[in-house]
């Protein structure tokens, strides 16, 4: 039986927030008191277009998408300080986790929010009419806050999307990790067991790596297909590494 205890959800403090300073009251929202949930891990990520991409790939192709992309990689809020451009993710664990916090953060989108739900987090959010070339209504874009995770499912693609698993105290980890055994280098879409010259060494014997990220690249690197793509394992290794001049 599933232990409860273990239940995890991803929280991403979006460049909207940082923005607005409003960091504080979102944590202050899903505190550990209010929310009865531990916080399992932390971090301030340079969100890349990789990251971005990977993180919101269920939405690929709609016309919203490359304006979902420019706001969570902070583009849209900081274009001109790139060093601005972060956001918080933040993973909390305990029983009814993923519910606890979507009902603190509300609807998606910001209207809905402050109509159904007046006073949860996205009520602070706001909605952006995205045009074309003709200055036509295409989409919109809501820029509402924060991320909060849907499902026990998605909470475990984007947690191990968003970190690896030495960012998260080991008793707190609610995901099979292991240790890796070989050497792994990515280098344009690749992914090499040897030294490729310009390459970056993504694990070595010895590092801790989801397991099924382990068997991801094990497959991909025989070319057989694997349950997750490339992309998906490299982005959180790139993850605040001054290794491109992507900004
Ligand atoms: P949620 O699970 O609440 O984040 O909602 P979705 O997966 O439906 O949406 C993901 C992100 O896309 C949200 F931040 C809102 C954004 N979005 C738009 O900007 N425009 C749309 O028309 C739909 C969603």
């Amino acid at each position: 039986m599933r232990n409860k205890e273990l239940d995890q959800t991803l929280v991403l403090i979006k460049p909207d927030a940082m923005k607005n300073s409003l960091t504080g009251y979102v944590l202050s929202q899903l505190s550990e008191f209010h929310t009865g949930l531990v916080f399992a891990a932390t971090k301030v990520v340079h969100v890349t277009r990789m990251l971005a991409e990977e993180h919101y790939a269920e939405h690929r192709g709609k016309a919203f998408y490359p304006s979902l992309i420019e706001y969570l990689t902070g583009h849209l809020h900081y274009p001109d300080e790139p060093h601005k451009r972060r956001i918080l993710a933040v993973v909390y664990q305990g029983p009814d986790a993923i519910e606890k916090v979507r009902a603190i953060a509300g609807p998606t989108n910001p209207h809905n929010a402050r109509e159904q739900r007046p006073g949860c987090i996205r009520a602070l959010g706001t909605i952006m009419p995205l045009k074309n070339a003709e200055d036509e209504d295409i989409d919109e874009r809501m820029d509402n806050l924060i991320h909060a995770s849907a499902s026990l499912e998605e909470a475990e693609r984007e947690i191990k999307l968003w970190f690896k698993p030495d960012d998260i105290p080991p008793f707190m980890r609610a995901f099979a990790a292991i240790h890796c055994e070989d050497h792994f280098y990515y280098k344009d879409d690749r992914l090499f067991n040897t030294y490729e010259p310009g390459s970056l060494c993504l694990l070595a014997p010895g590092d801790v790596v989801w397991e099924s990220d382990l068997q991801a690249l094990q497959l991909i690197s025989q070319g057989s297909p694997a349950l997750c793509s490339l992309q998906s394992i490299v982005a959180k290794h790139l993850v605040n590494r001054k290794i491109s001049v992507e900004s």
